[in-house]
């Protein structure tokens, strides 16, 4: 059941969304993932035309399991801050690195995980850029939950759930971690060992991990 206090937003940009959102999603207290296109000015962008906008992934987490500078600390261990566009393979200013902050409070402690990733080394400059958060655009069905839906056995194991309920899902968000393995080491093995029980008692579905 959802707490009874508003749980809390954060939309970040860190190269490719469909990775993006795996990485949040693994999280304990991460509720809720959704993919989108945010940060630029062009109205209703879509994937194969997103204008200015950047990849991002919209967070909603339960601010009594896990803090904003928690976030933070994940979105700066997961992708090069100091590349301007985006890395490996996924080149262009839609992969840019970008906090989107919502408020003062999360300016200020944006702006301090900057200074400090910064002065991890000196040899680069720290390029992603904070942004106050403006309009989120939801990307295509399809680019919801892109990992997850890449695995036939994990969609199979959690009821084949239409694709809304899968939008909306803690479990979808935590399995489409796993399925691209960008789940923290303990929550990945928790998953695995879970997996194995059901499997093993032959339970219909997964519901919870
Ligand atoms: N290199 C990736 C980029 C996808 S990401 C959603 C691809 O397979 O197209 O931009």
């Amino acid at each position: 059941p959802p707490p009874d206090y508003p749980l809390k937003i954060a939309v970040f940009a860190l190269g490719c969304f469909w990775r993006s959102e795996a990485v949040f999603g693994c999280l304990n207290g991460v509720v809720r993932t959704t993919v989108g296109y945010c940060g630029g000015s062009k109205l209703n962008p879509v994937y194969r035309s997103l204008g200015d906008h950047a990849e991002s992934v919209q967070v909603e987490y339960d601010p009594k399991v896990i803090s904003y500078t928690q976030l933070l600390e994940v979105f700066w261990a997961s992708h090069d801050s100091r590349q301007v566009f985006g890395q490996g393979p996924d080149v262009g200013n839609q992969y840019r690195s970008v906090i989107f902050t919502n408020g003062t409070e999360e300016r200020r402690l944006a702006g301090v995980s900057k200074e400090r990733e910064q002065l991890k080394s000196r040899s680069s400059v720290v390029v992603t850029q904070i942004q106050q958060l403006g309009t989120f655009y939801p990307a295509e069905p399809e680019h919801q939950k892109f990992e997850l839906k890449q695995s036939p056995f994990l969609r199979q194991l959690m009821g084949n759930l239409p694709e809304v309920d899968l939008e909306n899902s803690s479990l979808a968000a935590k399995l489409n971690g796993y399925a691209a393995e960008l789940c923290p080491p303990g929550i990945q093995k928790q998953i695995d060992a879970k997996i194995n029980d059901i499997l093993r008692k032959g339970w219909p579905v997964l519901r919870d991990v």
